[in-house]
């Protein structure tokens, strides 16, 4: 069987332009973020023989749902803006073990590390996603700049943040009529940290850690990539608008948001409107 240079595959390819896009929006200054991306076995047999293990590492979660599953991931404390220049070592690629207890690094890091620091957080996200969408593949996590700064002024509760965002933008209850989960300010990578995010992840896609970051999931990079965008511009508005000394005169109302939800058909999060 033929086997092909990795650094073109696809999914190399869309990795490497993530990051690169991340770090030109700001998002993801030093090492700041991480990105999970779900990889099909076909998808990396033309470029990787899956067999070869090239180390074992126990899990901090155990995590069965998810066996034998091949992720490709960012590496912990890589610079998302080298990626591009070098992705085999900056990124790995990793199976899940078939008793879902260890990851198995099949290839990348080629200078040494470790998968991302948040790798309980998008693991366990990824089992929550999958159980709601056979289609999901995505997870990241950025630094997006509009929306951590709304968390320190806006209330943290999440119904209420999500109307607000949904006020900013018209397509906003369109991209993401889940709404937005939010949980409070935690120490970054720990377990209790993808825990949480994870029960978040039950009924949105977009999971807000206050004081830090943002989490999206997605079938593919660009849905992940433009819900957060969304969030993010709308975290934008809302801050300009309210940072102006007139005050805010008017926005979208509750009423406008239902006639919204009855042209698009949407189901929006119920106790929000
Ligand atoms: O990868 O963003 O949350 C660095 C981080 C941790
Ligand atoms: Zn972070």
């Amino acid at each position: 069987m033929i086997i092909y240079n990795i650094e073109n595959a696809p999914f190399i390819q869309e990795m490497c332009d993530i990051t690169d896009k991340l770090w030109a929006k700001g998002w993801a200054e030093r090492n700041g973020g991480n990105i999970s991306y779900l990889l099909k076995e076909e998808e990396v047999a033309p470029y990787l023989n899956v067999n070869d293990i090239k180390s074992e590492t126990e899990m901090p979660i155990p995590l069965p749902e998810l066996k034998n599953k091949i992720f490709l991931v960012s590496g912990s404390g890589k610079y998302f803006r080298n990626v591009i220049k070098n992705p085999a070592d900056n990124l790995v690629i990793i199976r899940i073990s078939s008793d879902g207890k260890k990851y198995q690094k099949l290839w990348g890091l080629v200078n040494g590390g470790n998968p991302t620091s948040e790798l309980a957080s998008h693991l366990k996200c990824h089992a929550v996603r999958l159980s709601q969408d056979p289609e999901h593949r995505v997870i990241f996590h950025t630094h997006a700049t509009s929306t951590i700064a709304m968390t320190f002024i806006h209330d943290l509760d999440e119904k209420s943040f999500t109307k607000t965002l949904w006020q900013q933008i018209t397509e906003c209850a369109i991209v993401f009529p889940d709404g937005v989960g939010i949980v409070p300010w935690m120490p970054a990578g720990t377990i209790d940290l993808g825990l949480e995010s994870a029960k978040k992840m039950e009924y949105c896609r977009i999971v807000i850690w206050a004081h830090h970051g943002i989490m999206g999931a997605g079938s593919n990079i660009d849905d992940a990539f433009g819900l957060v965008e969304t969030v993010d511009k709308a975290a934008e508005i809302y801050l300009k608008a309210a940072s102006v000394t007139t005050g805010i005169k008017q926005s979208i109302t509750t009423e406008e948001l239902k006639d919204l939800a009855k042209v698009f058909n949407l189901t929006l999060r119920d106790g929000i409107l």
